[in-house]
């Protein structure tokens, strides 16, 4: 027999820590209420896109974003470290974008979406996408005040995504298994990913796409209740 795999977990002692978490998180529903109360008020639909980096995130928003652009007055709002990249992709889809760099922070969240609100002319848009900041763990904590959830994985991140990160799952609306073009070469199999977030969350929809071939997007916005 091997050897065993010890483990160590994260003290359980720091009270200071926690009881400060805790406000903060309160905090940030709190705003995240004010945002969803602001976006309802002006009829418009938003949808948080959250996935761990590279995943795919920006490519499938594109890809939606194309495809209603001609039915739903659309804004996206690109939530990044320090650059415009993502921003620059889509507004050359001709939508308007707002920028967020959150520089250390691994996340965004309501009060950040707040002040991007500010900044766009709500009254003339149906639907909002936020990118949120490519991570599968800071995000979850931090509801921003959408009506639904989009998480984008792929499987170049491997077999074990679902099982190693389950929180970020919890609260999806909708999965997408991206980038399955390449599941043969990456020697990962899609449906045991899907069977992994079955077990996770089985309310959520999940969606193979390749968004590098178009497979997949209507049964996305299909599944964001968006058709
Ligand atoms: N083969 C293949 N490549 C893809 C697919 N989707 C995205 N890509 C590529 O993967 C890379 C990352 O895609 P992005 O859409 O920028 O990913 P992201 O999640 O927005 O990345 P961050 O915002 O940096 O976290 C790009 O080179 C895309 O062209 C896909 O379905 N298949
Ligand atoms: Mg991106």
């Amino acid at each position: 027999m091997g050897e065993r795999t010890d483990v160590v977990t994260s003290s359980e002692d720091e009270v200071f820590d926690i009881e400060l978490e805790a406000d903060i998180l309160k905090a940030n529903r709190e705003l995240a209420l004010e945002n969803h109360s602001k976006l309802k008020a002006n009829g418009i639909t938003s949808i948080d896109v959250m996935g761990s980096v590279g995943s795919g995130k920006t490519s499938l928003i594109k890809a939606i974003v194309s495809q209603l652009k001609s039915t739903h007055r659309i804004a996206v709002i690109e939530g990044d470290v320090t650059t415009t990249i993502d921003a620059d992709i889509i507004a050359s889809e001709g939508i308007p974008t707002v920028q967020v760099n959150t520089g250390k922070e691994c996340h965004l969240d309501a009060n950040l979406i707040k002040k991007a609100l500010t900044r766009m002319q709500l009254s003339e848009l149906d639907l909002i996408f936020i990118e949120n900041v490519g991570n599968l763990i800071c995000p979850a904590e931090f509801p921003l005040g959408s009506d639904r959830r989009l998480v984008v994985i792929s499987v170049t991140e491997g077999p074990y995504m679902v099982v190693k990160h389950p929180m970020m799952f919890y609260e999806a609306n909708s999965v997408a298994i991206n980038k399955v073009d390449l599941a043969t070469v990456m020697g990962v199999n899609p449906s045991k990913l899907k069977e992994d977030i079955a077990r996770v969350n089985p309310k959520a929809t999940v969606v193979m796409t390749d968004c590098r071939n178009k497979v997949g997007i209507s049964e996305v916005i299909h599944s964001l209740g968006l058709t």
